[in-house]
């Protein structure tokens, strides 16, 4: 099974919208694994976001996601990475398709309510970053157990 990290940004946390996203995944039949709410520090902004240094939106992107909390998730399910990706939508929400998280919810690329890891590669050191091996919910092992003791 595959996993994904999700952030869903200061946006999306203040507009309300977090219910309405983590639904969209929910239903799109991927699983919460991990979920939790946090205020980004400038040191975690950098190293998640290490491959956009120096780019001309880096000191924007980091203000943004250090401004107000966010919610952090790690998502599981058959091609998490791909799955999460296509339903967020592309980058820029005015280029994303209607029906996407971005398509639907939001306009400008500075606001775009979602993150979603890009790779496997980069889920796996991503998940590292926001979460510790203790904190990721096993469903074979955490949650079979709970339904047949309960
Ligand atoms: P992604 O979030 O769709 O993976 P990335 O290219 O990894 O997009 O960029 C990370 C984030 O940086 C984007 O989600 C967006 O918030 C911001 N960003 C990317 N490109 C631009 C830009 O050209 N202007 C302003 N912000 C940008
Ligand atoms: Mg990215």
């Amino acid at each position: 099974m595959d996993r994904t990290l999700v952030l869903l940004k200061p946006d999306a946390v203040q507009r309300g919208l977090a219910g309405e996203i983590i639904s969209r995944l929910e239903r799109r039949g991927l699983k919460l694994a991990a979920m939790k709410m946090l205020l980004v520090t400038e040191e975690l902004a950098h190293r998640h976001y290490a491959d956009h240094v120096g780019k001309p939106f880096f000191v924007g992107l980091v203000k943004f996601i250090t401004s107000s909390p966010i919610v952090a998730m790690v998502i599981e399910g058959e091609n998490a990475v791909d799955v999460v990706r296509n339903t967020m939508g592309v980058t820029s929400p005015s280029d994303a398709s209607p029906g996407t998280i971005r398509g639907d919810l939001a306009l400008t690329i500075g606001a775009n309510l979602i993150h979603g890891s890009d790779s496997t590669e980069s889920a796996k050191r991503e998940i590292g970053l926001f979460f510790s091996p203790g904190e990721v919910i096993d469903y074979t092992r955490d949650i079979d157990r709970w339904i047949i003791e309960s």
